[in-house]
């Protein structure tokens, strides 16, 4: 066990502020000895995950702080591997604060962020891998990025990265072999038979590394922005997408200036809308407002230059503008919707003419039902489509990876295993070179599960940094 383990550690395990209840936590071998000294009344043989009702108060003194219940748990049998203690008092975060300062007069230190985390996987309770999906599942935002940080949880990628290292340490094993073969004249040169293991895991590897898009998608989710010519409508459709009034609506033109966005979910996928002042030919100088106008452009610009797919919107009761000809080119490539707003007035252009104009030959989706008003479900579909592009595999349902750490680490083992595979069909591989490589692989793999790094304190610095305080 490490060292660390030895030292009380007590952090609110519970968000800051007002509420029912906060949790206290303490963790570490003196965990125990120091919740004794403020709870009441102290049983007399402590059965551990049994919860106490009893007070908190400072020891010797008789004024009770809080109500509570506590929770003890053993060392070997704790989340941190450690003793623990749970402190169940009411919320409200003086009340908080003025429990955690008494366990700290009493020898607790605070706990840094991610610490009882920290603790967990040095005591071995959990690998790398979980310890960031527990990180993931704090932050989770959508159906996919909560499913995916729990498999993760589950030990999904750790069980796989295992199953390659038991590959990878029996080509190793094997190439021990051909050595010792080679060092006895006349017996034959098997290194051919190291190809199949190599190729599957050189398979396993790519298919991690090619669901690293997806994996992203699934814990960040998607930006995508809505764009187009002044009094459009984007604002219009952006709050008829989200069901509310968000965004501010005028027949005046230029009415958004700067950027407007908000969250919904697709396809159990975290989608940030924004609306962006319309793009249009540059203001003449001596307009009063053309500072603001192109300051707003810009914003627009970056926020295209950022977002995974771009809603371009057109006026279909206004004629085509050669500028709204240009800006489609300028975003053609990239992936985009088209919208055709204002379909209830009198037409200026049909969807063929724009389609010709535009050289447009993807999704054209009216906006506009019956009674003139905005519908979005053909705009929800679209979006829910090319997030289905964008997420969808070979291996949908299987394993994906989203950080990149194990990205970065995944491409050493891609890299070192074409390396390998090489030497191997060069006919006479130099067995030393090709165990070297073998040895990178397997390294890089523990690497992912934290059971050997470079650098194992700043990898657990760069790990842990992410938690919040009291996980
Ligand atoms: N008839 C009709 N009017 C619409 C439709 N969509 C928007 N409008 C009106 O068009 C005007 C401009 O709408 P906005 O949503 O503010 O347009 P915008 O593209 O955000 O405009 P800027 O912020 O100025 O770039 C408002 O008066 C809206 O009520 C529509 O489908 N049909
Ligand atoms: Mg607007």
């Amino acid at each position: 066990m490490s060292e660390i383990g030895t030292e009380a550690i007590a952090a609110i395990s519970t968000p800051p502020g007002a509420g029912g209840i906060a949790i206290i936590r303490l963790s570490g071998r003196a965990a125990h000895t120091i919740v004794k000294q403020v709870f009441s009344p102290w049983p007399s043989e402590p059965d551990f995950f049994h919860l106490y009702l009893g007070y908190i108060s400072a020891p010797l003194s008789a004024q009770k702080l809080d109500q509570v219940l506590l929770t003890l748990m053993p060392a070997g049998r704790s989340y941190t591997g450690e003793a623990m203690a749970e402190i169940h008092c009411h919320g409200g975060f003086y009340n908080s604060r003025k429990i955690l300062s008494l366990l700290f007069s009493l020898g607790a230190r605070a706990a840094a962020p991610g610490e009882f985390t920290k603790r967990a996987y040095l005591n071995g309770r959990l690998d790398l891998t979980r310890a960031e999906a527990v990180v993931s599942l704090i932050n989770a935002e959508s159906e996919a990025g909560l499913t995916a940080a729990t498999a993760q949880l589950a030990g999904g990628l750790a069980d796989l990265v295992e199953q390659m290292l038991v590959q990878v340490n029996q080509v190793l094993a094997a190439i021990e072999v051909e050595i010792d073969l080679l060092a006895e004249e006349g017996l034959d040169y098997r290194h051919q038979e190291l190809r199949t293991p190599l190729l599957q895991l050189e398979d396993q590897c790519r298919n991690l590394l090619q669901s690293y898009q997806r994996g992203r998608i699934i814990h960040n989710g998607i930006k995508v922005v809505l764009a187009g010519r002044p009094n459009v409508g984007k604002s219009s459709l952006m709050n008829a997408l989200l069901a509310e009034d968000r965004a501010l609506v005028s027949e005046i033109s230029g009415t958004t200036r700067d950027v407007v966005s908000a969250e919904l979910e697709i396809e159990g996928i975290k989608v940030e809308l924004s609306d962006t002042a319309g793009l249009d030919t540059n203001p003449l100088p001596d307009n009063p407002q053309a500072e603001l106008e192109v300051k707003g452009r810009a914003r627009t610009r970056r926020w295209l230059e950022q977002a995974a797919l771009i809603l371009l919107v057109f006026d279909q009761s206004r004629k085509l503008t050669d500028f709204e000809v240009e800006l489609y080119q300028k975003i053609r490539a990239r992936p985009h919707l088209v919208l055709l707003n204002k379909q209830d007035k009198p037409a200026a252009f049909s969807e063929n003419d724009l389609r010709c104009r535009l050289a447009c030959s993807g999704r054209v989706i009216g906006c506009v039902g019956a009674a003139g008003k905005i519908r979005v479900d053909g705009i929800v579909a679209g979006i829910a489509d090319f997030i289905k592009s964008e997420t969808a595999g070979d291996n949908a349902a299987a394993v994906v990876i989203s950080r990149q750490r194990h990205f970065d680490l995944l491409s050493v083992v891609a890299i070192a295993l074409s390396r390998a595979l090489k030497l191997v069909d060069s006919g006479a591989p130099p067995l030393d070179m090709l165990a070297a490589e073998l040895q990178q692989i397997r390294f890089a793999l523990l690497e992912i599960t934290g059971a050997a790094a470079r650098d194992v304190e700043g990898l657990l610095d760069i790990v842990f940094s992410q938690f919040c305080v009291g996980k």
